[in-house]
Parts: structure tokens; sequence; C-alpha cells
């Protein structure tokens, strides 16, 4: 089964998406999502220029053989650009060994673990009382997991707080947005909400908060040991984790559950985190750490230290990368959660896929391969558009984490 082509399709159907197509002698065609959120052509042009040419002609079956040749064979290691395109064409791969034995890719990883991928959804608001309420729909809606988010007082922009219920996660037109931060008052706020939380939703529904890199390992060990009597599933980024070594001191100070890992891309930024077992789930995406191959590598190092996955799923990345990640959910022992903001409609045209939410889970379905395809007819519809993520300022114009 030759590579014979690989084709990059960008399209920005409310946002933008990169999406790799590898077609085969026998005319079979797989998938893989390549979008990186403010950063999309670096990968585009990384495909096109030096991946597909690399792998046409080679034997689609041998995936590990692709990935440890696109990996080393590059001498430039790890990175997101490398790494996702690494997991473009890594997923597309898996799509098709799928599709050319008629099964889908979770049967070639080992078949099911589990029923069901257990996934958590995103409420935020302005205020505390909106959050509570944006919490309330989404346990209507059948979430059994809800992470939680709100404004701070003084400050224009927070973290997670944004245009609707569903579909929040920034990426603007023109020069990145710039938004302001305040510690301080962010450790105000974040224990009424979870107190209130609790107030309302009692202990039946599993929360979760993203702190988004923006504490000092001291700061977040206060905010930890405030937030253990609510339980949450976990605190996310509480701090940033290049140091890994500053997760020693934060897990010192609390036994709230702590998670990281979304920019992380490779199992190097996250083997001290695992095997001094400094936290308890990792948030590694099969689109930014070098696809199915990469994703497993890292769970597969994480599951004698009883670290679970919790794979990243923000907007910004494809349903494509929902399909394959599903794949992985659904077949390794240790998966915790997965994160599930939906696409917009447009979106979905853009992408039909087999997978399917109910009662607070997904299901990745019985297609063949990953379940996932692009229309490329519509995606034509939407073309790019440059957008950024934003940048953050303390109140004194210092540049900081967003
Ligand atoms: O592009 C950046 C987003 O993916 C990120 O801000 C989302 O932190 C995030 C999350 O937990 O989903
Ligand atoms: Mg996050």
């Amino acid at each position: 089964m030759r590579i014979t082509a690989g084709r990059v399709i960008v399209t920005c159907p409310g946002r933008n998406f990169v999406t790799l197509k590898l077609e085969t002698a026998e005319g079979l065609t797989g998938v893989g999502d390549a979008t990186l959120n403010g950063r999309e052509l670096a990968v585009a042009a990384y495909l096109e220029e030096h991946v597909v040419p690399a792998i046409t002609g080679m034997d689609a079956r041998n995936i590990e053989d692709v990935w440890q040749y696109l990996y080393k064979g590059a001498y430039w290691r790890r990175g997101p650009v490398t790494m996702t395109a690494i997991a473009a064409v890594d997923m597309a791969l898996w799509d098709l060994a799928g599709k050319r034995l008629g099964v889908p890719t979770h049967e070639l990883l080992g078949g099911r673990s589990r029923s069901e991928v257990l996934v958590y959804g995103h409420a935020n608001g302005e205020t505390i009382e909106d959050t509570v309420e944006a919490a309330r729909r989404y346990q209507q809606l059948g979430y059994r997991a809800i992470r939680a988010q709100c404004g701070v007082p003084g400050l224009a922009k927070a973290y997670g707080v944004g245009r609707g219920d569903l579909f929040y996660e920034p990426a603007e037109a023109g020069r990145p947005p710039e938004h302001e931060w305040s510690t301080e008052r962010y450790l105000d706020v974040a224990p009424q909400l979870f107190s209130r939380l609790r107030d309302e939703l009692g202990f039946d529904v599993h929360l979760l908060h993203d702190a988004h890199h923006r504490l000092t390992p001291t700061e977040a060990g206060w905010l930890g040991r405030r937030l253990e009597e609510h339980r949450l599933f976990w605190l996310e980024d509480a701090v940033p984790a290049e140091n890994q070594r500053l997760y020693r001191q934060l897990r010192s100070h609390t036994t709230t559950p702590l998670a990281v890992g979304e920019v992380f891309n490779s199992v190097y930024d996250l083997h001290v985190l695992v095997t001094e077992r400094l936290v308890d789930y990792i948030r590694t995406s099969v689109v930014h750490a070098g696809g199915i191959t990469g994703v497993r590598k890292i769970a597969h190092l994480m599951e004698p230290y009883q670290v679970r996955l919790g794979s990243h799923g923000a907007t910004d990345l494809s349903p494509v990368c929902m399909a394959a990640a599903l794949q992985v959910d659904i077949s390794i022992n240790n998966f915790g959660i997965q994160e599930y903001m939906r696409h917009t409609e447009e979106t979905e045209a853009v992408f039909p896929h087999a997978w399917w939410f109910a009662d607070g889970a997904l299901h990745p379905g019985d297609g063949p391969g990953l379940g996932v395809d692009i229309d490329e007819e519509r995606a034509a519809e939407w073309p790019y558009e440059r957008a950024y993520l934003p940048v953050n300022r303390l109140l004194d114009g210092t540049v900081t984490s967003w």
C-alpha cells in the first residue's frame, strides 16, 4: 500500500483547521489533523515542503517506521510544528490501516478497554452565578464532568470566559489581542466559585478547573489546598511546566489532583512528572504530540505510575483529531477523561464523522479507520483567515503567560 500523494487542506469554518489527506495506489485515502492554533501555516508548509515529498512512495502499512523516519530522520527533534506534522501523517496512516482491513482503528490498537469515553464540557460565565447557571445547563445536556471558569472582578477578560457556552476558544483576526491579568484578584474568586458550585450541584458531578499556566508553585499550592474540600477532578496547568521540577513544590502542598500537558509534544516533556508521579493526568493531544503513535508511547510510560490520560480537546483541535483521540481513549487501560468542546455547525458540516455523544460520554463509532472525513467542497467555501491567540500582560504591562 504505497503512499502516492499527500494534500494539505486549510479551511476556516469559523476558525482555522489544517488537514492532511494521504492517498494510496489502491485509491484509499486517510486523513490527519495538522492544526496548531495561531501558527497554522507553519505546519502546512512543513508538511507540503518537507514531509509529503519524503514519504511519497513509502509503504503506508509501516506506521512505526514512518513515525521514526520523520522523528529521527529530520535530525531536528520535537517542537510543536514538527510533532503536529508527524501527528497528521500518523493519524492518516492509522486511518488507512483501518480502512484497508475494514475495521475501526481501535481494533488494531488492542480493541475496547471500556464501553464509552467520559468527557467534560466547559461551563463559563462573567460572574460566579452565571457559571453556576452554565454548569446546570451542561448537566441538563447530560454531562457528568464540567470544567468551570468565571470572570475576575476588575479584569476586562478572564481565561475561559468567552462568546457563548459551547464554542469558546479564542483566535482573533488582526494583531494578537491583549488581555490583562492579576493573580491576586483571581485567587480571591476561584475558591468562591467552587464553594458555590458544590453548594448548588453537590458532589454528584465531577468539577475541573484550568489555571492556564498563570501561577507560581507557591500560589498554586495555596489554591490547591483551598480547593481540596471541593474535591476537584483536577486542577489543570496550575504552573507553567517547561521546568517540570516546579511540580515538586506544588505536589508537596496539596492533594488536589493535578493535570498538565496540552502544550507538551513528546515523552521528554513529561518523563519527570510521570516517573516522580508529580501529576495525576497528562493532557497531551493526539494532534500536538506525534499522533496516535506518539500518544500511545506516552500513555504506556504513564501506566505503571498510575498517571492517566486526560486528552486535550478544545475547539481548536479539529473533529479529525477528536476521531483519532477517541480511538486511543477507548483502547488504552489508563484513560482518565476526554475534553469535549463542541464545534460549530459549520465545522461539523466540513468534517462528517461517526463519533457521537450521549449521556456525558463520546462513542467512536464502528466505521472503518478513524471514522471521519473532510468534505473538500465545503472546506473550499471557507478560506484561511490569519488569527492569533491572545497575549497576556500583568496590570503594570509585564508580559505573562496567557
Ligand atoms: O489553543 C489554545 C487552547 O487549546 C487552550 O487555551 C485550551 O487550555 C485549553 C483547554 O484546556 O482546553
Ligand atoms: Mg487547558
